[in-house]
């Protein structure tokens, strides 16, 4: 467990917090050199960060993937990669996010080092059931709201997080269109955390927008008990 009272992951990862899951995409982040976002969200509290690249190839995107991982160590920060388990691997990430298209949990979890996180990004109780069967260590469940990251994606709703929230064993993320407007009702509907993306690669200040978001989910939390 974490100290917030949320779900934890009970593995021998390194720190894991699922309150605030910053997602940094250089897409986002319209170009814009990822490391002093990274920086930026580690100053203003963020204890989880994914990198994601949907287009640079794995040997492209590695020496900007080890400048973050090793700022992530240095920070005592989980540094996760998505959709690549080679270059996880390589890196020595704390874990690995995967989506439906990507290669099944069940055939992953053999590669990874002992402690390392994976997580899965699930779209409907079904996926979400099955991630957790597949041995997940935290389920992602979007889209919430509309967002620019995936324009068109298929919209869950908050009430998903509702139902899953009263099921899921392991830490509950809500992703999609999550911004501090809106995260309190996500963190009410029973979401563990919340992972962003635009919200934070676009953010003039993505340091103060990180604080405004954490500030914004333990307000939600403390609201709640
Ligand atoms: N999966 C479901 S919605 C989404 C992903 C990767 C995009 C979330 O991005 P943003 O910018 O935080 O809405
Ligand atoms: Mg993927």
């Amino acid at each position: 467990m974490t100290g917030s009272g949320a779900r934890g992951v009970a593995s021998t990862a390194p720190t894991f917090v699922p309150d605030l899951y910053a997602i940094l995409d250089r897409t986002a982040a319209a170009g814009r050199d990822l490391v002093p976002i990274l920086d930026a969200v580690i100053a203003g509290g963020c204890r989880m960060v994914q990198l994601r690249e949907k287009e640079w190839p794995s040997g492209k995107l590695l020496p900007l993937a080890e400048r973050m991982r090793a700022r992530c160590h240095a920070a005592g920060v989980t540094f996760v990669v998505n959709d690549r388990v080679d270059l996880a691997l390589v890196l020595g990430a704390d874990g690995i996010h995967l989506g439906q298209e990507d290669l099944p949990p069940q055939a992953v979890r053999p590669l990874l080092r002992s402690g390392m996180i994976l997580g899965v990004s699930t779209h409907s109780i079904e996926q979400a059931r099955a991630a957790l069967a597949a041995g997940a260590d935290y389920v992602a469940a979007g889209s919430i709201f509309p967002t620019a990251t995936k324009p068109g994606f298929e919209l869950v709703g908050i009430e998903l997080i509702r139902t899953l929230g009263a099921e899921m064993r392991v830490p509950l993320i809500a992703i999609g269109g999550i911004t501090a407007a809106n995260v309190r009702a996500v963190i009410q509907a029973g979401a563990d955390g919340v992972a962003v993306i635009s919200a934070l690669c676009s953010a003039a200040d993505p340091e103060a927008e990180t604080r405004r978001l954490l500030e914004a989910i333990r307000a939600a939390r403390a609201a709640a008990q």
